[in-house]
């Protein structure tokens, strides 16, 4: 027996949802509600563009209505779970309709995950479904998706968008296609609408409820500080699971306004730059580290169209901001966002320097933010400290994690980012670093307790701090530091071959390992992982000017070992 999702939410206090329902953050209908009311305004404009497939709204809204039905069909009902690993395409976009109309909840999977993540997934979650593609980059999801339901109690049916099906697997492609009318009940607008991921500083990510009305308002709201309207054409070029290509204001901010949606599978320059051309897309968001290599790739193709580029995800270097506009004639928006709620905002008629040297400010009048120190006293104005919010679209608790709930909240509701910010002139918010253990690989988030728990499982390792090392392209990859037990040997290579064994997501694995004979510790004994995270960065300044130096002399690698 599963359990009703409620019974995992943490709610907010009522004295609260008064407020944001008063204000009108919280509309008190469904996500679908809203979407499904602007596609009977605009029924013959087009909603959906992937490849050949063109989707007016009348026609996504019908596959949508169709693919709920289907999934009552095949027995899924409201508050049921769906972890859902799609590519980018038509059917991601139909099937999250589907579920949002329904009342089934999606689990935003993201592409790299694999056994280790989905499973823990799939379980925590208890889903009865799981969406995925057939083979996708050489990987066979489709597989994965039975081994799953053999060993996931809850989980019954995989959904398989692909030519190649298994027997046993659902067509998710016919599922989503022909036309519908749902005459079911619309969901709650308090009730979850979907399950994001944290991005995780513990041994695996949380889920984080998103209610309808929440969600609604945090899509609706970005869409306004993004200046989208109708006219907007939306690329999705990011995984569209990820919340900030989802709804920040991602896809369903376009379609709430009756925009267009255009769906890539990767944003590969060529691609994206053809892409902008062809379908005159106004709008879109990507990482730093894919910015980057837009401005570096571009060739004086024909961006006229495109007004915003947002950048999120990870700190955008100043000289990088500084050279979007000149170099791809759009407007930079900075987002400082996370899936736990609090999204912030470069304005899009700010000043060039709150644009280029700002994160960017809350989107909400009732965001509250403060900054404190490591013992929660506010931090004089202007000096940096640990970021703490609450707001209308940010939960006051993981789903079901009681333990984790206590460290990351406060007793009064604030969740603690773990983001160490400074709020300079405007209320606008600068990300100096942080405070959480993880590692930020170009936008991709991993805990560096993850990474550690599944180093240990091999007999050779004694001890080992996981830290993130500077990249140039990715901003940070992941190093371990490795005491290993007398008389053995560690390799990166034993490290990445033993946790790929486990199904572990690649962008996880280690791509720099130091053996060391002792970790260093701070004064009360804990790992010292500042000086860790230093002497990194010095051994790859040190083999960088070695390097550069002469082309002959050996880098100095010492123990390290790459
Ligand atoms: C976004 O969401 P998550 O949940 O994958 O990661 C959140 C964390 C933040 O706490 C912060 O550590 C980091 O990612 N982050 C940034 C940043 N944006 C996110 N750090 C520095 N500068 C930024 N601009 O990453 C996310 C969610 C919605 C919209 C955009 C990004």
């Amino acid at each position: 027996m599963v359990s009703p999702i409620a019974d995992g939410v943490v709610p907010w206090p009522a004295e609260d949802v008064a407020r944001y329902v008063a204000a009108g953050y919280w509309e008190g209908r469904s996500l679908p509600f809203h979407i499904w009311q602007q596609a009977e305004r605009t029924p013959d404009r087009v909603a959906l563009v992937d490849g050949d497939v063109r989707l007016t709204y009348s026609e996504l809204t019908g596959r949508a209505d169709a693919a709920a039905t289907r999934l009552l069909e095949l027995g899924l009902r409201a508050d049921d779970r769906i972890v859902v690993q799609l590519p980018n395409g038509w059917e991601f976009v139909v099937l999250i309709l589907a579920c949002l109309r329904a009342g089934v909840v999606p689990v935003m999977a993201l592409p790299g995950h694999r056994y280790h993540e989905l499973s823990y997934l799939a379980a925590h979650a208890e889903a009865a479904a799981i969406a995925v593609p057939d083979v996708l980059r050489d990987f066979d999801h489709q597989e994965l998706g039975h081994r799953l339901v053999d060993e996931v109690d809850s989980l019954q049916h995989v959904l398989v968008a692909g030519d190649d099906l298994h027997p046993g697997s659902v067509d998710l492609r016919a599922l989503c296609s022909g036309a519908g009318v749902w005459d079911g009940p619309e969901p709650d607008s308090r009730s979850v609408a979907v399950f994001l991921l944290s991005g995780g500083t513990t041994g695996l990510p949380k889920l984080i409820a998103r209610t309808h009305d929440d969600y609604t308002y945090n899509a609706k709201r970005s869409g306004e500080v993004s200046g989208m309207d109708a006219s907007t054409v939306y690329l999705v070029a990011l995984p569209a699971g990820h919340n900030f290509p989802l709804a920040c204001p991602g896809l369903l901010g376009a379609l709430l306004v009756g925009g267009t949606v255009v769906m890539l599978p990767s944003p590969e320059p060529r691609r994206v730059f053809a892409a902008i051309a062809a379908e005159g897309v106004t709008h879109t968001a990507v990482v730093p580290a894919v910015a980057q290599r837009w401005l570096e790739e571009y060739k004086g193709e024909d961006l006229s169209t495109l007004r915003v580029l947002q950048v999120g995800g990870a700190r955008l270097a100043d000289e990088v901001a500084r050279k979007i506009k000149p170099v791809l004639g759009c407007t930079l928006q900075q987002v400082f966002g996370m899936a736990e709620g609090l999204l912030n905002y470069t304005r899009l008629d700010d000043p060039e320097d709150v644009i280029c040297t700002t994160q960017g400010r809350p989107m909400c009048p009732d965001d509250e933010v403060q900054v404190v120190d490591p013992l929660d006293r506010p931090v004089p104005p202007g000096e940096p400290g640990s970021l703490l919010t609450r707001g209308p679209y940010t939960p006051r608790g993981y789903y079901k994690a009681e333990q984790q709930n206590a460290r990351a909240f406060t007793p009064d509701g604030w969740y603690r980012s773990g983001d160490i910010c400074r709020i300079v002139a405007g209320g606008n918010l600068i990300v100096e670093g942080r405070d959480k253990d993880m590692i930020n690989r170009g936008g991709e988030k991993i805990s560096a307790e993850e990474v550690e728990n599944l180093t240990y499982t091999l007999d050779q390792v004694q001890q080992v701090a996981a830290v993130a090392m500077p990249d140039p392209r990715l901003g940070e990859r992941v190093c371990v530091y490795v005491v290993p037990r007398p008389g053995t040997d560690v390799t990166l290579a034993d490290v990445r071959q033993s946790m790929e064994g486990l199904g572990v997501a690649a962008y996880k694995l280690p791509e720099r390992l130091v053996l060391i004979e002792e970790l260093p510790t701070t004064k009360v004994g804990k790992i010292d992982k500042v000086a860790l995270r230093a002497d990194i960065a010095n051994r790859l300044e040190a083999v960088r000017l070695a390097e550069s130096e002469s082309e002959s002399r050996q880098p100095v690698v010492g123990w390290d070992r790459k």
